[in-house]
């Protein structure tokens, strides 16, 4: 029986400079997407590329001094290897400048010509060269009177996308009758409620064609750097609609021999974009498609946009981050594995450097990590290599892990394919959390000799639940995860790995053969990485935990004695822990914020703090923090602050929310 296809594409990214952060999210969620529907045994492809015609191009490479292709050429290897880099296995990186996709998008052309929907006339209006979009229709000539004081070209409407400064253009045009599609959009939309996820973007596109559809002009006289248009190369194919057909040419479309082809991956399954460009891709793009009898794609991805230190990556502003870079100091998979955690797909989000290692030690290093680095020395301690199920051996947690297994897989997918990664990472992490927790119960170290069964047992428990993780996080952190496969004694392959049922993974009947890795997820990495030597954190590693011990991490500051504390000193600080339930600005201040903070048995309380510069209020609802909750009330701004929440400055000088693991309730004090 042939396998179920899954077809997925990137945007094509204009190739005025290298890839920066944005355009490897979106390249990396489509990643993600292939590798778990490889996972589901899908036969995948997946389509990238760069977007090498227009003006912007051409300008661009006026600007740098040299011929448009030789200019595109410079940066196109930059793509590559930063995907690769990142581990992004693409299918075909489509190029605009190649021949086949020329052919393909004046075949598309042809067609629409053929078909009656083209006519010429005259584009007098505003232009947007940055993002190659007509603004705005005049009706009057703009080179008249009115529309120019002088030789000054009178002052047009900003970009709607970017904000920047339009400029007139005024030229013989061919034109697509895009105002025939309304209807058949609106109807589209309302019978395929799920053509754009997620579903709260579909609003604005369906206000923006019900406010209605004025014709394309797909076609530009002054464009030298384009696709020649079909029977008249006096004009260039306006460069989004060349640019959209490359979903389609990319898999054979306008390529005879290719019909095959085209008919196995077309429509697509999932077409990832940024909301920038949601106009072009849920009303152009379907319009276009509808007027050549091809099917629609069944599924727009569009994501929010990353925003660092909660402004717009711009050079001017100097923020923008450099992928390369970030891979050089912090790896691959640890950046795969923070964009896709961090950045709620269906919102904006802050990049910072903080939250970036925050997560590499806390998520990676501490909870994942260290359960592999424990286990496998633990085993290796007492002489174990092969961990075999043990028949008729049950414990509670056993049974407890294993159902949270059930419940986990569930939810993962569920949320996976909702496309809904960083809550299905989130739900990964609890499980994380109920392993270490079902392993250091029983306190393995201390019943290794006295019960070697149970021993075993939970040996078993943690590599199963282990495998399953490493399974399923394989799509975000494919090379790490199957370097802790290897751990187990599996050598990862698609074809043996792949799903038939995600239940299966919760059939706990396996064998493991052990091995020692080196450390997955390097805490050192982070002091090289800042020059500054960071947490560190006692590892864990084959040395049992003494009753008593904290498993908290243990700061390595050199104190002076002068400076030691006694115990009874630390003992007055009650530190607990707590969970933002609202948080709002002090009105008068412009650096408190008033936060009710959920203490569970202890109750609320409402607690202010100076971090106005570095939090709008609405990112701290929900956050779990540690709140010391013996310190004498203190007025602020005429209001009463019941506690102080702790903070750490991060290298810029922001103040960062000091996280506490779900996996202790709230109110609980730090001992
Ligand atoms: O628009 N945050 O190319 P482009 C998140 N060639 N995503 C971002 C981002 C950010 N700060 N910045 C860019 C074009 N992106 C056209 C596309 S498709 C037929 C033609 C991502 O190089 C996001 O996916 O400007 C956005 O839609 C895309 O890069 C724009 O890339």
């Amino acid at each position: 029986m042939a396998k179920n296809k899954f077809y997925v594409t990137t945007p094509i990214y204009y190739v005025t400079a290298k890839p920066h952060l944005g355009s490897l999210y979106s390249t990396l969620l489509a990643d993600a997407l292939a590798r778990w529907n490889k996972l589901q045994g899908k036969d995948v492809f997946f389509l990238t590329g760069t977007d090498e015609h227009g003006q912007k191009i051409a300008q661009a490479a006026e600007k740098a001094g040299k011929l448009p292709k030789d200019f595109i050429d410079s940066f196109v290897p930059d793509f590559k290897n930063a995907w690769q880099l990142y581990d992004i296995k693409y299918d075909k990186f489509m190029r605009t400048t190649d021949q086949y996709h020329i052919k393909g998008a004046q075949h598309l052309v042809t067609v629409l010509i053929d078909k009656g929907y083209i006519y010429k006339s005259v584009y007098k209006g505003w232009y947007c060269t940055p993002c190659e979009t007509f603004v705005a229709e005049i009706t009057e000539d703009p080179t008249s009177p009115e529309a120019t004081k002088g030789t000054e070209v009178v002052q047009g409407p900003s970009c709607p996308t970017c904000g920047r400064d339009t400029h007139i253009i005024s030229e013989e045009s061919y034109f697509f009758k895009l105002s025939a599609f309304t209807d058949k959009l609106l109807a589209f939309y309302q019978n395929n409620p799920d053509f754009i996820a997620p579903k709260e973007r579909t609003h604005e596109v369906t206000s923006f064609v019900e406010s209605g559809l004025k014709d394309l002009s797909i076609s530009r006289t002054t464009v030298r750097w384009g696709v020649p248009f079909p029977q008249d190369p006096l004009h260039t194919i306006y460069v989004w609609v060349e640019a959209l057909s490359n979903y389609i040419t990319g898999v054979g479309y306008g390529q005879p021999g290719c019909e095959n082809e085209l008919r196995k991956w077309w429509p697509a399954d999932v077409q990832v974009l940024g909301k920038d460009i949601i106009r072009f891709h849920a009303v152009y793009w379907p319009a276009l498609l509808m007027a050549a009898d091809l099917p629609l794609p069944k599924r727009l991805l569009v994501h929010g946009w990353i925003k660092v230190d909660k402004q717009k990556m711009s050079k001017s502003l100097g923020n923008v981050i450099d992928p390369i870079e970030l891979q050089k100091k912090y790896g691959t998979d640890p950046i795969r594995y923070y964009l896709l955690r961090q950045i709620p797909i269906n919102q904006d989000g802050d990049f910072s450097i903080a939250d970036v290692e925050n997560r590499i030690e806390s998520d990676l290093a501490n909870d994942l990590g260290n359960l592999l680095n424990r286990m496998v020395a633990l085993a290796e301690k007492h002489g174990v290599m092969h961990v075999v199920p043990q028949e008729g051996m049950t414990r509670v947690s056993s049974l407890c892990l294993n159902a949270d297994a059930f419940v986990l897989v569930e939810e993962f997918a569920g949320h996976m394919n909702n496309y809904m990664f960083h809550h299905a990472l989130a739900t990964l992490w609890k499980f994380i959390h109920a392993t270490n927790t079902s392993f250091h119960e029983v306190e393995p170290w201390k019943i290794a000799k006295t019960d070697p069964q149970m021993f075993m047992t939970v040996l078993s428990d943690t590599c199963h639940s282990l495998y399953m993780i490493a399974i399923l996080l394989w799509p975000v952190m494919p090379h790490k995860m199957e370097e802790l496969l290897i751990s187990l004694g599996i050598r990862f392959k698609l074809e043996e790995h792949a799903f038939k049922n995600i239940d299966d993974l919760c059939k706990w009947n396996k064998t493991f053969t052990l091995k020692k890795i080196p450390t997955l997820f390097e805490k050192q990495a982070l002091a090289k990485a800042t020059g500054e030597v960071r947490h560190s954190f006692s590892d864990g590693g084959p040395e049992p935990i003494e009753e008593g011990q904290s498993m908290l991490p243990q700061e390595e500051v050199k104190v002076s004695q002068d400076n030691y504390i006694t115990i009874d000193d630390v003992m007055k600080v009650e530190l607990h822990t707590g969970t933002i339930e609202a948080c709002e600005a002090v009105e008068g201040s412009d650096k408190l914020l008033k936060m009710t903070v959920d203490l569970g048995s202890m109750g609320k309380r409402t607690i202010l703090a100076g971090i106005r510069k570095s939090y709008e209020p609405a990112e701290l609802i929900g956050k779990r923090g540690l709140f010391i909750t013996n310190l004498k009330p203190r007025k602020m701004a005429g209001m009463e602050s019941q506690g102080m929440m702790l903070v750490a400055e991060d290298e810029n000088g922001n103040s960062r929310v000091v996280q506490f693991p779900e996996l202790v309730k709230n109110g609980v004090r730090l001992k």
